[in-house]
């Protein structure tokens, strides 16, 4: 039902109903687009602010992306109907909205492309969609061929619903000199003001063919008449009516009569997109629509693609696992890094985030992106709730909520930069103020933002949570002006820590050594309020109320244990040994399931209006106790760092669909990318318990790499060498890794042996230190690692 192909190049699922939901994505830097297995897509792109060229049919609202999205028959999605006109019958592909029982069905996820073969009344339909690298718009290939051996007459329809695009001002209609449906309409809007910045916007959607079809609909009622979108009226009919849409649902249908010998196979190829003008149009077509131009713009997405290859690959016991560590990971992350979500003001802490892993594909993307959010700093030293991107890009839904962590993921970020490329240097750029004008350098503003961290808390030496911390719906602990954060608490500790190396390491300057001093101190004084106010016995609680109520502790019925502080309080060592063995016998006891480790347990059942809208959530979806998986690699990371190797590989593994048939079934997604969660209340609920949110948006992926790359595999980078500390589940013997770092090459096999410590052995020599220096880009470097049985 399921498997990898052309060497883990591709991912195929050969049932169209096993997983309905089951979903790729491809994007460059103007556009994404998620297309399931049945044909349903979303797609959106950047004008600047994400905007659709494929609509609902009905109104829809503006949001963020949503994890599980539901589809239905009129959900915006890319269908050919094949009508056998000898037998009049029907069916389409990929699967929607006919639904016909299909002979043979695969859908083949690409790293750049996605692809279908159907097979059914004899006929093969095979379908490929990539996009350009630089442009909007959709590249569909459709490929028709007879498998019966005799002469065929179909009837062949590409339908592309384009929905209800404006409430202002909405057409359709076929244009014989562009050679496709155009659909026409007037992005909605009441304010002058608006209408100056809308006015080029790419208002009409266009549905090109290279070849001209014999007959067309433009209007979606006259497409569908009373059969409906299982047997479409127009589609009994011989041929199409050739209607237009007047402020009416436009569509693009088009029908082809096709003559087929036995055997014999017809090709098309379309284009699908939004545009200004007509120009626009005509101009795209001729840049894109022919089987030369279609060739050229595949291999030229293929490389852009593949710049996101990525720097580790490995050879383990568990092949499922390599295949999604070597293909899939580095993609999700590259996606992260190099396009932000498509977003114009990503969240400040997905944003240090997400380009935290590009340090490990394109650290000088990590290196401008770092400097761009520094240049966006408050005069106090805190970071805003989103940094802006584009020109006239605005604060938007979530960044309008004041949220107090955003300094901490600096130091977070940087680290790992700095591991991953000794730059150190970075720490002496300028960096102009962008309201401000004021010049400073990176270490005086990353300074600025811990002391503003040191400021944010209350005379405890609690860390103050206005409405919201890394935790986004966590909106009413704190919004009276009181309420702490345990999590930011024992983070800020954890950021000062990091700081304060980084300043040792850089050393030199004499304030440098006293920065480090000075913020070591500070992590101590907010790790003691920790442990004095915090420590619930067994764990540390998730916060204290405006009214003084600690939460996420032993006496609550629901919220009881969360995940982030305890994770956070061993990395930033407000934990000491036997809190944290308590602490990890609580996690497993109390937040483990068979689909990894949930955020918190028990979940919610009803609003707390002192903890927010978080507990307004269904239990066990979004941050209302699903397995989060951004949380969960917190928590993962924070084990490998304290060699807890087992439980950190355990959850990793538990973290990526499959292998077991069954498990790909509960969690319904494709082990293609890591999902913003999986549902919890595993207890509560356990019949929906591991589904898949199918949002390949999340900060998880950047840690994941990193848990693979430096926990894992043990390869961190370390001043001017590359530390080789493995840790392996004590399951596996062996493991054969491939690095790249720094330009240079480490090829590595790590095995048990009777050996006391870890040994790595070079040409014969051992490294007194377990470590590589001297690297020059370009070098190769071959190394045995023994490891402890
Ligand atoms: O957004 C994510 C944020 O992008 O939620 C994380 C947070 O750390 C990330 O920065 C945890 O809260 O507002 C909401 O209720 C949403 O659920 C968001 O919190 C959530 C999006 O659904 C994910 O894209």
């Amino acid at each position: 039902m399921l498997r990898p192909t052309h060497n883990g190049d591709r991912y195929e699922l050969t049932s169209p109903t096993a997983m309905p939901r089951a979903a790729g994505f491809l994007w460059n830097r103007r556009m994404m687009i998620q297309v399931t297995c049945r044909g349903y897509a979303t797609a959106q792109f950047m004008q600047p602010e994400p905007a659709k060229y494929a609509h609902a049919p009905n109104l829809e609202a503006k949001t963020f992306m949503q994890p599980e999205q539901n589809y239905y028959a009129h959900h915006p999605g890319r269908f050919f109907y094949i009508k056998d006109e000898d037998s009049g019958q029907l069916f389409s592909a990929p699967y929607e909205p006919v639904r016909a029982p299909v002979d043979a069905f695969a859908f083949s996820v690409g790293k750049s492309d996605i692809a279908w073969t159907v097979e059914h009344l004899g006929v093969r339909v095979e379908l490929t969609l990539s996009l350009p690298t630089d442009d909007v718009a959709e590249l569909w290939s459709l490929r028709v061929t007879d498998l019966s051996g005799r002469p065929r007459r179909l009837s062949v329809y590409p339908y592309f619903p384009i929905g209800y695009m404006s409430w202002m001002n909405q057409s359709a209609e076929y244009r014989a000199d562009l050679g496709g449906v155009v659909a026409s309409s007037v992005a909605p809007y009441q304010k002058v003001a608006d209408y100056f910045k809308q006015k080029d916007f790419k208002d009409k959607t266009y549905f090109l063919c290279e070849e001209a079809p014999q007959a067309w609909e433009a209007q979606q009622h006259a497409f569908e008449g009373e059969g409906g979108l299982h047997h479409p009226s127009s589609i009994q009919a011989d041929q199409l009516s050739n209607s237009d849409a007047r402020y009416e649902t436009p569509t693009a249908a088009v029908q082809y009569h096709l003559a087929l010998a036995g055997h014999a196979s017809h090709d098309y190829r379309f284009l699908f997109g939004p545009a200004f003008d007509d120009a626009e149009i005509a101009a795209m077509r001729a840049r894109y629509l022919s089987a030369a131009a279609f060739d050229a713009a595949r291999r030229d997405y293929a490389a852009y693609i593949a710049e996101g290859r990525g720097c580790l690959h490995i050879e383990t016991p568990d092949p499922e696992l390599d295949n999604f560590v070597n293909h899939w990971l580095p993609r999700q992350v590259f996606y992260h890094g190099d396009v932000n979500r498509l977003s114009t003001d990503p969240q400040t802490r997905n944003y240090l985030q997400d380009n935290m892993g590009m340090s490990f594909i394109q650290p000088g993307v990590m290196r401008a992106a770092f400097l761009h959010a520094l240049s966006q700093q408050e005069a106090s030293g805190a970071m805003p709730d989103g940094i802006l991107l584009a020109k006239g890009a605005e604060l938007k839904y979530i960044n309008q909520v004041p949220h107090t962590d955003h300094c901490v993921w600096l130091p977070v970020a940087l680290k790992v930069y700095l591991d991953e490329t000794n730059d150190y240097a970075i720490l002496d750029e300028e960096v102009v103020g962008h309201e401000s004008g004021i010049a400073l350098t990176v270490s005086e503003r990353v300074s600025s933002a811990m002391d503003w961290l040191l400021h944010a808390r209350d005379q405890r030496g609690l860390s103050y949570i206005a409405q919201g911390d890394w935790c986004d719906p966590m909106n009413m602990v704190g919004y009276k002006g009181r309420g702490v954060s345990g999590w930011l608490t024992v983070a800020t500790a954890y950021a000062l820590n990091l700081w304060a190396d980084i300043c040792d390491r850089h050393g030199g300057s004499a304030s440098l050594t006293e920065s480090a001093k000075h913020f070591r101190a500070g992590a101590k004084a907010v790790n003691r309020a920790a442990n004095e106010h915090l420590w619930d016995g067994n764990w540390y609680a998730r916060g204290i109320t405006d009214d003084n109520v600690a939460f996420g502790v032993s006496k609550d019925v629901e919220g009881r244990i969360w995940l982030n502080p305890q994770a956070w309080a061993i990395l930033g060592g407000a934990a000491g040994e036997a809190q944290r063995a308590a602490m990890l016998e609580q996690v497993e006891r109390q937040l483990a399931t068979p689909y990894g480790v949930a955020m918190f347990a028990p979940p919610y059942s009803a609003m707390r209006d002192d903890v927010g809208r978080v507990t307004q959530k269904h239990p066990g979806s979004a941050e209302n106790g699903a397995v989060y998986n951004h949380a969960a690699v917190f928590y993962i990371y924070s084990l490998y760092t304290i060699g807890e190797a087992d439980r950190a590989y355990k959850l990793l593994r538990q973290m990526l669909p499959g292998p077991d048939e069954n498990d790909y079934l509960r969690r319904g997604q494709l082990p293609v990318f890591i999902p913003n969660y999986y549902r919890g209340a595993w207890h509560q609920y356990p019949r929906t318990a591991g589904r898949s949110s199918q949002l390949f948006n999340t900060g998880t992926v950047s840690w994941a790499y990193r848990c693979f790359i430096e926990g894992l595999c043990g390869l961190q980078g370390d001043g001017d060498g590359l530390r080789i500390a493995p840790q392996l589940p004590k399951e596996w013997d062996r493991i054969k890794v491939t690095r790249t770092f720094r330009g240079a090459t480490f090829k590595l096999s790590i095995q048990r042996s009777d050996v006391a410590e870890t040994q790595v052995w070079s040409e014969g020599k051992r490294l007194t230190d377990c470590r590589v220096t001297g690297i020059v880009a370009g070098g190769a470097h071959a190394l045995d690692v023994l490891i402890p049985r």
